[in-house]
C-alpha cells in the first residue's frame, strides 16, 4: 500500500506515517501520495441543502453532484464516520475502485495513452491538439492556435482563436470557452471541441455562426488541465482523478485568486480532493488562464465580455458568487445579480439544465467564477454537463455514444452567451 511512497521518506517518517494511517486514511500507492481510489468511497446522502452541503465538504469529503435535495458525495471511511456522527444518512455506498473497476476494461488497452473500449471517440491530448490543427488547416482565414502556457509537467495548453480577420485584434466583443479543468470530466473537452468544429465548419452555410464569427472574438481552451486528463486516461485505465499533478494535486477550480482560501470553500489539506494549493495562483495552470484572461485588456478595458467553464456532472447553470449565499455583495450589485439570473435561466431553458447561484449548490472559494467576475466583470458562468445523476463516479464516464447529444444541447446556450457578450 505505502510502497512507492515510502521509498522517498526516511524510516521514522514511514513509521510515523503508519501511525497516521488509520486517521488519515489517505496514505496511498500513488507516487504523490494523493488520496488512493481503493480508500474513497460514494455514498447518496438525502435531505440536504446548500449549507448542508457546504458543511459535508468542511469535513473533507467532496459532493461530486446534486440532483434536487440528494447530494453525491465521495469520503474516505474517516470522513464518512465523521459525517455519521454529523448526523447526515450515508446511502449506497460504493466502492470508488469497485466503480472504476466495472468501468475500466479488463485488460490494458491497445494504444497506449488512449482512452479505453467504449470511449474511443473521446479525444485525449494528442488527438485534441490534432483535432485543433486540423480545425485551424481546413479554416485558415477564422481560427488560430497558440498556448496560454505550460502545465506542472510541461505541457502546452492551447487555446483557439476564432474570428473574421482572425490574425488581427479588432474591437470585437470577445467571448471564453474552457474546459477539463478538472481531469475525469472529459466529456467538456468535447464541448469546447464541438464548440471550435461548429463554428468553422458551419461558418459557409450557416448564418447564425458567420454573425457570431464576423462579430465576436471567441476563445478556445479545451483542455485547462493537461497533465491531470493524461494522468486520468493514459494507463488504459480512469483514475477518476480531479486535481492537477503537482504534488499531491491542487484543484484547480479552489486556486484563483479572488478571496482565496477566504471563507472554508476549498480544502487545506493537500491530500483533499479540494485542495486549494500553497497560495493564490500556486498551480501553473491557473496561472496561465490568469495571464491569458488579464492580456485580453486593452486600453484599459476587459475585451471577454462573458465566459462559460465547462465541468461535468450534475446538468446545472452557475453564475457567481461562490464564495457567499449573498445575491448582492460589495462587488455585484442586485442589477448585476439579476442580469446574471436572467441570462442563466435563459441558457437552461435552451438546454434543460437548472439555473441557480453557485454557492447554492455549495460554497467555494477560489474558484473560476469569482475571479472572472470579482476581477473583469465579465459574465461568467459554469455549466455542470451531462448526466443529471450519475450514481457516484460513474457519472464523470459517460460512454462516447453519449457525446453528440449532451455536446449538441448546449449549442443554443453557447449561442446566447455569444450573443449576451455584446449586450
Ligand atoms: O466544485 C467545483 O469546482 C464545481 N463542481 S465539480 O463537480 N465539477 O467539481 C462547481 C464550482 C461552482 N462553484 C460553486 N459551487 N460555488
Ligand atoms: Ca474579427
Ligand atoms: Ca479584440
Ligand atoms: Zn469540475
Amino acid at each position: 500500500m505505502f510502497s512507492s511512497r515510502r521509498k522517498a521518506v526516511t524510516v521514522a517518517a514511514a513509521a510515523c506515517l503508519v501511525l497516521l494511517a488509520p486517521i488519515q486514511a489517505s496514505v496511498s500507492a500513488e507516487p504523490t501520495g494523493a488520496t488512493a481510489a481503493q480508500d474513497l468511497a460514494t455514498y447518496t446522502v438525502p435531505n440536504t441543502d446548500s449549507k448542508t452541503r457546504t458543511e459535508i465538504n468542511r469535513t473533507g469529503a467532496q459532493v461530486i453532484a446534486v440532483s434536487g435535495a440528494v447530494a453525491t458525495v465521495e469520503a474516505t471511511p474517516a470522513q464518512a464516520e465523521q459525517l455519521r456522527a454529523a448526523g447526515f444518512a450515508l446511502n449506497d455506498e460504493t466502492k470508488v475502485a469497485d466503480a472504476l473497476k466495472r468501468i475500466n476494461p479488463a485488460q490494458a488497452q491497445q494504444v497506449p495513452g488512449d482512452f479505453p473500449p467504449g470511449y474511443e471517440g473521446y479525444h485525449n491530448l494528442d488527438e485534441m491538439n490534432a483535432e485543433l490543427d486540423t480545425v485551424v488547416k481546413d479554416h485558415p482565414d477564422i481560427a488560430s492556435k497558440s498556448s496560454i502556457g505550460k502545465s506542472f509537467e510541461g505541457r502546452d495548453i492551447p487555446v483557439l482563436k476564432i474570428s473574421d480577420n482572425v490574425g488581427q485584434d479588432e474591437d470585437e466583443p470577445e467571448v471564453l470557452f474552457n474546459c477539463n479543468q478538472h481531469a475525469r470530466e472529459h466529456l467538456t473537452t468535447e464541448m469546447c471541441l464541438r464548440i471550435a468544429n461548429r463554428f468553422t465548419d458551419d461558418y459557409a452555410t450557416d448564418q447564425a455562426v458567420k454573425d457570431a464569427v464576423d462579430n465576436r472574438e471567441i476563445w478556445i481552451i479545451p483542455v485547462v488541465n493537461p497533465d491531470g486528463s493524461s494522468y486520468d486516461v493514459e494507463s488504459g485505465q480512469f483514475q477518476g482523478w480531479r486535481k492537477n499533478r503537482q504534488d499531491s494535486g491542487t484543484d484547480l477550480n479552489r486556486n484563483w485568486g479572488y478571496k482565496w482560501g477566504c471563507c472554508g470553500g476549498s480544502d487545506d489539506d493537500p491530500n483533499g480532493e479540494t485542495y486549494r494549493g500553497t497560495a493564490e495562483w500556486s498551480a501553473p495552470e491557473t496561472a496561465a488562464m490568469r495571464d491569458f484572461i488579464d492580456s485580453r485588456v486593452v486600453g484599459g478595458a476587459q475585451q471577454i465580455k462573458a465566459a462559460i467553464d465547462f465541468h461535468t456532472y450534475s446538468e446545472l447553470v452557475l453564475w457567481p458568487f461562490g464564495h457567499t449565499s449573498d445575491d448582492v455583495t460589495e462587488d455585484m450589485t442586485q442589477e448585476e445579480y439579476d442580469r446574471f439570473a436572467r441570462v442563466g435561466g435563459e441558457m437552461a431553458q435552451a438546454n434543460g439544465y437548472t439555473p441557480q447561484q453557485s454557492s447554492d449548490l455549495y460554497v467555494t472559494d477560489g474558484d473560476s467564477l469569482d475571479w472572472m467576475w470579482g476581477q473583469h466583470k465579465i459574465l461568467a458562468y459554469t455549466f455542470e454537463m451531462y448526466p443529471a445523476n450519475g450514481g457516484g463516479i460513474d457519472g464523470f464516464y459517460p460512454p462516447d455514444d453519449v457525446i453528440e447529444k449532451e455536446t449538441a444541447r448546449n449549442d443554443s446556450a453557447v449561442d446566447i452567451l455569444i450573443r449576451e457578450a455584446g449586450a
